[in-house]
C-alpha cells in the first residue's frame, strides 16, 4: 500500500546516506524481505546473516532479526555500527539459558565439550567451544564425536535429542525450547496429512520429537527452502515460522504453502508459527534505527568479545 511504499523510499535513501545494508532473517514480516533483497541486502538463516555482515563493505548493519544476530554481527564486525529496528527482540532460548546457570551446569562436566546453538548471549558464546546454528550443527556433532568427544548442548532441547539421535554422539541437554516451534501439535498435524496425503511435511529440528517423526524432510530454514525447490510435490506443509513462505513461494511459484497446526482444538496458542520477537522488525522501527541509531545500537562486552568470537571463528571457518 501507499504507506509502505513511502516507507520503503525512505528507508532506501537513509541506507545509501548512511552507507548501510539491511540483513533480514527468513522469519520477519515478507516486506521486510522484500525491502532487504531490493536494496542489495540479504534474506537468510543466522549462519548466513553471519557472513554476510563480516564480509560486506556497509560500515553500518541494520540487522533484522532478534538479538542474538545483532550480537553476533557486533563480535564479527565490532568497528562496524550494529543497529536492530528493536533492542527488545530477544528469543526464548537466549531468555531460557542465563549465562550463570548454564556456566555451572558446564562446570559439573568439566570433561565435555560446550556446543551451544547461535540463538545465545555472547557470555554463554565465550563460555562455549563451540557455536553451531541448526544448518550445521550435525555435521559439527559428528565430526567432533569422530574425535572422540562427549558433548554438552545447548539450549534447544529438541534440537539436541534429533542430533543426538542421528549422530549417537555422547549429549547431555540444557532443557531450552523454542516457543514458536514446540507449539506444533502431533495429532493436528497428522489430520491435516490425512486431508492432503500428497503434500511433503517440511520440520525444522527446533520441533518436538513427534512432529520430526512425520516429516518428509528435516531441516535449518535454508534447508527446507531447498527441500521445497527439490521434492517433487506440489503441496506442502510447513512447520517453522511462517515467515519462511515469503522464500518459498517466491522460488516455488506453483507449489502450495501450509502451516503446520499449532493448537488442538479448543486451545489456544501465543505464537501461532510465528515468532512474536521477529515481528517486531517492521518498516517504522527500521526508519527509527536509521534516523536515530544511538537508541537502537548493538553493544557487546568487549571483554566477552574474545571468547565468543573464537567459538564463532571455528563455525565459520569449520568445512571451508
Ligand atoms: O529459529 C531460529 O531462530 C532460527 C532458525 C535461526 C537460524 O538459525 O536461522
Ligand atoms: Fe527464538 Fe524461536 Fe523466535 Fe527463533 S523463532 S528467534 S528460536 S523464539
Amino acid at each position: 500500500n501507499d504507506e509502505q511504499l513511502a516507507y520503503k523510499d525512505r528507508i532506501k535513501k537513509l541506507l545509501i546516506e548512511k552507507n548501510a545494508v539491511l540483513i533480514a532473517h527468513y522469519y520477519t514480516d515478507p516486506v521486510i524481505q522484500a525491502l532487504a533483497e531490493e536494496t542489495g541486502g540479504c534474506v537468510s538463516d543466522s549462519l548466513e546473516m553471519a557472513r554476510f555482515g563480516n564480509t560486506h563493505e556497509a560500515t553500518t548493519l541494520i540487522v533484522a532479526g532478534v538479538k542474538f544476530m545483532g550480537e553476533t554481527a557486533k563480535v564479527l564486525t565490532p568497528e562496524k555500527t550494529v543497529v536492530m529496528p528493536s533492542l527488545e527482540a530477544t528469543c526464548s532460548l537466549d531468555l531460557g539459558c542465563p549465562i550463570d546457570e548454564f556456566s555451572a551446569f558446564c562446570d559439573q562436566h568439566p570433561d565435555r565439550t560446550v556446543v551451544v546453538y547461535a540463538n545465545t548471549s555472547t557470555a554463554v558464546k565465550a563460555r562455549a567451544d563451540w557455536i553451531v546454528t541448526s544448518s550445521c550443527a550435525l555435521e559439527i556433532v559428528e565430526h567432533l564425536d569422530s574425535l572422540g568427544e562427549k558433548i554438552i548442548w545447548g539450549p534447544d532441547r529438541h534440537l539436541g535429542n534429533y542430533i543426538q539421535k542421528n549422530t549417537g554422539a555422547d549429549m547431555i541437554m540444557w532443557q531450552g525450547a523454542c516457543i514458536v516451534h514446540d507449539e506444533f501439535k502431533t495429532k493436528a498435524l497428522k489430520d491435516m496429512k490425512a486431508l492432503q496425503p500428497e503434500a511433503a511435511v517440511l520440520v525444522h529440528p527446533e520441533s518436538p520429537s513427534e512432529i520430526i517423526e512425520l516429516a518428509d524432510a528435516v531441516g535449518s530454514t535454508s534447508q527446507l527452502i531447498k527441500a521445497a525447490q527439490e521434492l517433487p510435490n506440489k503441496t506442502f506443509i510447513v512447520a517453522t515460522d511462517r515467515g519462511i513462505f515469503y522464500k518459498m513461494q517466491q522460488l516455488c511459484p506453483d507449489k502450495e504453502f501450509y502451516a503446520a497446526p499449532t493448537a488442538g482444538e479448543g486451545a489456544t496458542c501465543k505464537s501461532c508459527a510465528h515468532c512474536p520477537w521477529m515481528a517486531m522488525n517492521g518498516l517504522k522501527a527500521i526508519e527509527e534505527a536509521l534516523l536515530d541509531p544511538a537508541g537502537k545500537e548493538v553493544f557487546v562486552d568487549m571483554s566477552l568479545r574474545d571468547g565468543a568470537l573464537k567459538s564463532l571463528d571455528r563455525m565459520l571457518t569449520f568445512n571451508q
